[in-house]
């Protein structure tokens, strides 16, 4: 399988390179090494039609300027951490307060904000981009120097496949996600309103007015939070569920998985046919329907607007370091995290 290699751009002196599988079927993904960020994802809809199915840029500056974590890895910790503070070990760590009073997705220079290293691998029915980067002791206020891997596969049936790999040498914190905002209408043609969402889920994290998890969890049962049978995203915005109304109509909530490695997320455009299913080791998925994308800027000549894509985080539980009822992510010093997220891109005819 091909990749080709571009310069993308410039920060300051460094280059921003740009990598692109294509398969055999005309499937591409592009990426860039700047956040190891996803910049295109083409596949064909149910007439063939080859068509971007991610919220991107075609250029670096616009991503330094204009980009609510379209597509970039998330990390050390993805989501909020209250207070931007921690204690780990008996010692207490202070974070950048990148959101009022809290820590958003890393802080001011995350992992989304930050030129990787990079390099690729072909293979006959796959092809890798590789990243690596190397977080000091101390960066963004976290204990360890944690090295990070962040493996990008296309294979020729379809699949992507997102594999993450850390380890520290002093006990951290890790909540590493994909933030990519996906729509199967193609060429963001539509929003996603209509796009149709299966989870196997029975119960979501309840969030205060800071979007900070509350410590709470909540059943699905007989809410627009249900999306066991399928039900289209609309639902999230019709709803006068004091939980959708609070983060502006949609979603922008923690999952709880109630299965892995079992089509536990399933994405679904009716009018393309496009479908997404996505497979994870991780216990939950924050499902985030762009409630707060504003229309400063055209996106690949469309403009900009509210619920143009969904976001399928898969990740721990946001702030579980504040929450002892949540899993912890907490990195023991010395032993290796490792995470795989698969996303098949399929189209409803066929059988996965
Ligand atoms: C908003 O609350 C949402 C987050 O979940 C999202 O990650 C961010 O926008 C891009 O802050």
């Amino acid at each position: 399988m091909k990749v080709t290699k571009s310069v993308f751009g410039y920060i300051e002196d460094t280059p921003v390179y740009s990598y692109t599988i294509t398969n055999v079927n005309g499937v591409e993904v592009t990426c860039i090494d700047y956040g190891c960020t996803i910049t295109r994802m083409v596949t064909p809809d149910q007439k063939g039609r080859l068509e971007n199915i991610v919220l991107g840029f075609d250029n670096l500056e616009d991503y330094l300027q204009h980009s609510p974590y379209f597509g970039c890895i998330v990390g050390r910790v993805a989501g909020r951490i209250g207070g931007a503070t921690f204690d780990l070990e008996g010692k207490t760590y202070s974070l950048a307060k990148n959101e009022g009073e809290n820590h958003l997705h890393g802080g001011e220079k995350g992992f989304s904000h930050m030129i990787w290293n990079s390099s690729y691998e072909e293979d006959i029915n796959r092809a890798s981009v590789i990243f690596t980067h190397f977080s000091s002791d101390g960066e963004e206020g976290y204990p360890g120097n944690l090295a990070m891997k962040v493996t990008y596969t296309l294979t020729n049936d379809n699949e992507f496949m997102i594999h993450y790999y850390g380890k520290s040498d002093e006990t951290t914190l890790l909540n590493v996600t994909n933030h990519s905002y996906f729509n199967l209408s193609g060429d963001l043609k539509r929003t996603v309103l209509d796009h149709t969402l299966t989870m196997k889920s029975d119960q979501f994290v309840e969030l205060n007015e800071s979007l900070l998890p509350t410590g709470t969890i909540l059943d699905v049962e007989d809410t627009a939070f249900d999306f066991r049978n399928g039900q289209a995203i609309k639902a999230g915005v019709e709803s006068n569920h004091p939980q959708n109304r609070l983060v502006g109509g949609g979603y922008d909530h923690p999952f709880i998985l109630s299965a892995n490695h079992c089509e536990e997320i399933y994405l679904a455009d009716p009018e393309s046919g496009r479908t997404l299913t996505v497979e994870t080791d991780e216990k939950s998925v924050v499902v985030y329907t762009a409630n707060q994308l504003s229309d400063e800027k055209e996106i690949y000549g469309v403009p900009a607007r509210k619920h143009l894509g969904i976001c399928l985080e898969t990740q721990g539980v946001p702030d579980a370091i504040h929450h002892p009822n949540f899993p912890a992510w907490i990195l023991e010093k010395n032993k290796p995290f490792s995470s795989v997220t698969k996303y098949y891109l399929g189209i409803t005819s066929e059988q996965k």
